[in-house]
């Protein structure tokens, strides 16, 4: 059980063109892939961000973890937190956090391969045995511009109109059978996402949709938006920035708020309640220090009767499993779990191949540890792509500035 060694590997895949409020996604999506190898040839496995920033970070801690037991996470969590403090004494301690999330996972999984059980059952138990996710739908080009000119629409399309937002939907239903919508906002003026809401609801009645302008709107637009859609949502995904103004759009207008972006630690949690500015927690194992204390999060929504969903960003295989464990063992969850995955599933690394949605649920692995194997040779073909990419961080601003020289990412916007 004990570490031997850390082995940090970066990929990158091929991302469609999504347009959020910030800018627009590079044609690679980078991640960090883990191996943590410990006695007996166990290889617990692990994702995570990419970016040049988590490849350092990890490597550092590589001489400090090994002689750590898998099953000893306290120790681990404090080995990060003090070792990325004496190298690095700037860094925040959400990043710090990002960090050890990516061990924690793979402590996980060979904790569950060296005991021969699920990581859900180490989290405590299944609550559901399988776990829904929503359709996370995004505004986008129809590919991404070529140096040439010439124009290879990606299987998708182009969807830059409420139109186009319900044949994604539909493609997106048709494949993986999805029971309910988010739709990443904040690129387009309100009143064309309102639109685009009231299209999806009107197209599928009764599955419920969500918006997330990611903070884009100012308090009297995201105030008229929720009037204008009340009815029309399940939830409306940080419309504002910042608590206050949060709590003051819940407070005039009854909607339930949901975030990923004013409460991402445990200490935002009673700011957060007291001004009941959130109904809603988007936790997430990668930015939440793992999956025990993304189990943990479950409770506390519980007690203070608040919901909780699951935020995502652009990933692979090993992260949909531990997100499938971590939500299966999760009582508190109460909405479908966000994911980009069919955005990024061609490319993924693991065997036989991509993890099936299936009526847009996830089924919970039961073989031990996340029930994922690596592929090897994927994982080679990715680190290459990785080298070739020339990306060493994500940034959607840089990007869409390319194409919009004046593209200005300040928000709010509307
Ligand atoms: O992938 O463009 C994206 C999303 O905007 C992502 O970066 C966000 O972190 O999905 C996320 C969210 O819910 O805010
Ligand atoms: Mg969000």
């Amino acid at each position: 059980m004990i570490i031997r060694d850390l082995i940090v590997t970066p990929i990158a895949f091929r991302d469609p063109p999504l347009l959020n409020a910030s800018g627009v996604h590079e044609p690679y999506a980078l991640r960090t892939i883990i191996r943590l190898v410990v006695d007996g040839g166990v290889v617990g496995l692990g994702e995570g961000s990419g970016g040049a920033g988590v490849i350092r970070r990890l490597n550092a801690l590589r001489d400090s973890l090994v002689g750590l037991s898998v099953f000893d996470l306290p120790t681990i969590e404090r080995t990060v937190r003090r070792v990325l403090g004496d190298v690095e004494p700037e860094l925040s301690r959400l990043e710090q956090t990002r960090v050890y999330s990516i061990l924690d996972v793979a402590c996980h999984d060979a904790q569950g391969k060296l005991t021969g059980r699920p990581v859900v059952d180490l989290l405590g138990g299944a609550v559901r045995d399988r776990v829904p996710y929503a359709a996370y739908l995004f505004y986008k080009w129809g590919a991404h511009p070529s140096a040439d000119g010439t124009v290879t629409y990606d299987e998708w399309g182009p969807a830059l109109d409420p139109e186009g937002i319900v044949r994604q939907a539909q493609l997106m239903t048709d494949r993986y059978g999805f029971r309910s919508f988010k739709l990443k906002g904040g690129v387009f003026p309100p009143a064309a996402e309102v639109d685009a809401v009231r299209a999806l609801a009107e197209a599928f009645p009764g599955k419920p949709v969500r918006i997330d302008p990611n903070g884009a709107w100012t308090l009297e637009t995201s105030i008229a938006a929720a009037e204008h859609l009340a009815g029309s949502l399940e939830y409306l995904e940080d419309p504002v920035l910042g608590v206050d103004a949060m709590a003051q759009v819940a407070t005039a207008t009854g909607m339930p708020l949901a975030t990923n972006m004013c409460v991402v630690d445990f200490d935002q949690i009673p700011v957060a309640v007291a001004n009941a500015a959130v109904q809603i927690i988007l936790s997430d194992h990668h930015l939440w220090g793992g999956m025990r204390h993304t189990r943990d999060l479950s409770a506390i929504c519980e007690t203070f009767g608040i919901g909780m969903s699951m935020h995502s960003n652009s990933h692979l295989g090993i992260s949909l499993a531990a997100m499938t464990h971590v939500a299966a063992a999760s009582p508190g969850l109460t909405h479908a779990c966000d994911t980009h995955y069919p955005w990024n599933r061609d490319d993924d690394i693991i065997l036989p191949g991509a993890i099936d949605i299936v009526d847009g649920d996830v089924v919970v692995p039961r073989r031990p540890g996340l029930g994922v194997e690596l592929d090897e040779e994927a994982l080679a073909r990715q680190h290459e792509v990785f080298l070739s990419s020339g990306i060493a961080e994500r940034d959607d601003t840089t990007y869409m500035r390319r194409f919009e020289p004046d593209y200005d990412p300040t928000l709010p916007r509307y």
